[in-house]
């Protein structure tokens, strides 16, 4: 090892480049096609465009990893060089070029590096002809904040070369230290730390108890993407759940041809198992990087927003969370935790869509729990949503309270009421009827309340701005609300994740307070609130669809 003596960036060499066009971090990093990605120079291009953002003080270490799709191995030597020759000292890497999005998180915020480098489009399909993506995360470990998107976005238009340097690929499958270009190359078990983490958080020995003595039967579905590796060491070795409670495990970089989004629709084998005969007490399932999750109980699937707010009243019952500072939820995500917050006199906080915007609520202590409609749950743990915690987490009410998951939420319901709730996603729409759409709303806006459209008539309507708290920046256009006089709402925006054409989200929700209407089914619920958005919206004039390609 005595090259690490070498001044860092010693053997950089330079290549002369262009910026390419888009490479704009959305809502949750660069994402495009693998083709797109495949271009000479565009991978380098984007690293490059984040290096120079980074002031040379924080160029000391990084941590890197992905989620094992198409491409993952070889970006991981590509941007290896590249820190060497931007003076890295250290890179920490996950074995087999694997860390989970929360796995990576935990990682940065333990060894106290710089920052990290996440390779994943989540929920995008993988494979050659799928997505791939790139993020960047803080020395706190959360997704970097819009400054800093916007810093990089500008940086990588301006870019005329890139620094990289010649040395041979590392062996990336057995943990180990490496000299690279003069800077050293950590790789090392992607698991353990994170697994750590958990263990101290949860009640493990109650947790062994019931998964453990085949009492309890449960299914994790890792839908080929990467938390297999996880899920195994925790569910299986670490509590010792019986070997096949994690389904579809190994990580594949096609993610077995399906769509790695834990949802209704692309979790079907899950979902299935769940409505067939004998089905386990409980189902679980995470997507492409790991921050994502998706809970079904015995009889019904839970929702996220709902999620949410169970695991706020619950709290108390986990080792990790007796005590909340507050809780916080994505603007489109219902209205159910408000309710446990007031009754807790717990703070409460409402953000844009997109992880990154909770990580100074979490770093200023203002919150604890925090949670999207999106199936993201997390916590100050990490700074980044995390799907196996999420999973744990109700694993510990379940076992602490001694009820199915089911009973639960209707417990649940029965106390603080139901808010009905909904997202409709037009996906691959035409670009410019989507934005016309919403462009049409927002000029509307003033004029809307008072106007009836169908059963509902609309008493508010705003485009969503927030103000951060903790250091004053302001995020404008982020969503349309229209609220009705019957106390629901409808959101409209447009998706920051696609990598082809526009997707148009619509949310709803309704709160219901009536114990005997609280099993009802959510969509014929929710039919006035979908009809009175789609007739103020013009969804089918913009985009020429009459019906949602997914509903959740
Ligand atoms: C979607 C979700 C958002 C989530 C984001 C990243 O963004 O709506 O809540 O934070 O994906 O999740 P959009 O802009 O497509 O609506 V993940 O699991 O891709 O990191
Ligand atoms: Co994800």
């Amino acid at each position: 090892m005595d090259a690490m003596n070498r001044e860092p960036g010693a053997a950089a060499r330079r290549v002369e480049t262009r910026p390419f066009e888009g490479q704009k971090p959305g809502t949750s990093g660069l994402r495009k096609s693998v083709r797109e990605f495949s271009e000479p120079h565009y991978l380098e291009n984007f690293i490059q465009a984040i290096f120079n953002t980074l002031g040379g003080d924080a160029r000391g270490a990084l941590v890197l990893g992905g989620d094992g799709r198409y491409g993952n191995r070889d970006a991981i030597q590509r941007i290896l060089r590249q820190a060497a020759a931007n003076g890295f000292r250290r890179v920490i890497v996950g074995r087999g070029g694997i860390l989970s999005t929360p796995a990576a998180s935990c990682l940065i915020r333990k060894h106290g590096v710089d920052g990290g480098i996440i390779l994943s489009a989540s929920h995008n399909p993988g494979g050659a002809d799928g997505d791939f993506g790139v993020k960047f995360n803080g020395a706190n470990g959360g997704p970097a904040p819009e400054s800093v998107t916007a810093a990089i976005h500008a940086a990588s238009g301006a870019l005329d070369h890139y620094l990289t340097c010649d040395a041979p690929a590392i062996d990336l499958d057995r943990d180990g230290c490496h000299d690279l270009c003069g800077m050293r190359v950590d790789v090392i078990d992607p698991v353990a730390d994170y697994a750590d983490l958990l263990e101290g958080l949860f009640d493990f020995d109650a947790l062994r108890e019931m998964l453990g003595g085949g009492r309890f039967r449960m299914r994790f579905d890792a839908m080929h993407a990467v938390t297999g590796p996880y899920a195994r060491e925790i569910l299986e070795r670490r509590l010792g759940a019986p070997e096949g409670t994690v389904m579809n495990g190994e990580p594949l970089e096609d993610f077995g041809g399906g769509h790695p989004d834990p949802n209704l629709v692309h979790a079907r084998a899950l979902v299935d198992l769940m409505n067939g005969n004998d089905p386990p007490a409980f189902g679980a399932a995470s997507d492409g990087d790991g921050d994502r999750n998706m809970v079904l109980g015995r009889g019904g699937y839970i929702n996220p927003c709902d999620s949410l707010a169970v695991l706020t009243a619950n709290a108390h019952l986990v080792p990790g969370y007796r005590t909340l500072a507050g809780v916080a939820r994505s603007m489109p995500t219902s209205r159910a935790v408000d309710r446990v917050a007031a009754a807790r006199e717990l703070p409460c906080y409402e953000t844009p869509t997109g992880w990154k915007f909770f990580g100074n609520l979490l770093d200023d202590g203002r919150i604890t729990l925090c949670g999207e409609e999106s199936f993201g749950t997390g916590s100050s743990h990490v700074r980044e949503k995390d799907g196996l915690w999420a999973v744990l987490f109700w694993l510990n009410i379940i076992a602490a309270r001694r009820q199915p998951a089911r009973a639960i939420l209707r417990e649940h319901w029965r106390q603080f009421g139901r808010d009905y709730f909904t997202r409709h996603d037009y996906e691959g729409v035409d670009g410019a009827g989507a934005e016309a759409l919403v462009a049409g709303l927002r000029e509307r806006l003033g004029g809307l309340p008072g106007q009836p459209f169908g059963e509902e008539v609309v008493s508010a309507a705003d485009d969503f701005a927030y103000e951060d708290p903790v250091d004053g920046s302001v995020s404008r256009g982020q969503g349309i609300c229209l609220y009705f006089e019957s106390g629901a709402r409808a959101v409209f925006r447009l998706s920051g994740t696609g990598t082809a054409g526009a997707t148009l989200r619509l949310y709803c929700e309704r709160y219901e307070r009536d114990p005997t209407l609280l099993e009802l089914d959510t969509q014929r619920t929710l039919a006035p609130v979908l009809g009175a958005a789609a007739a103020v919206a013009g969804i089918e004039a913009h985009t020429g669809r009459t019906a949602p390609d997914v509903i959740t």
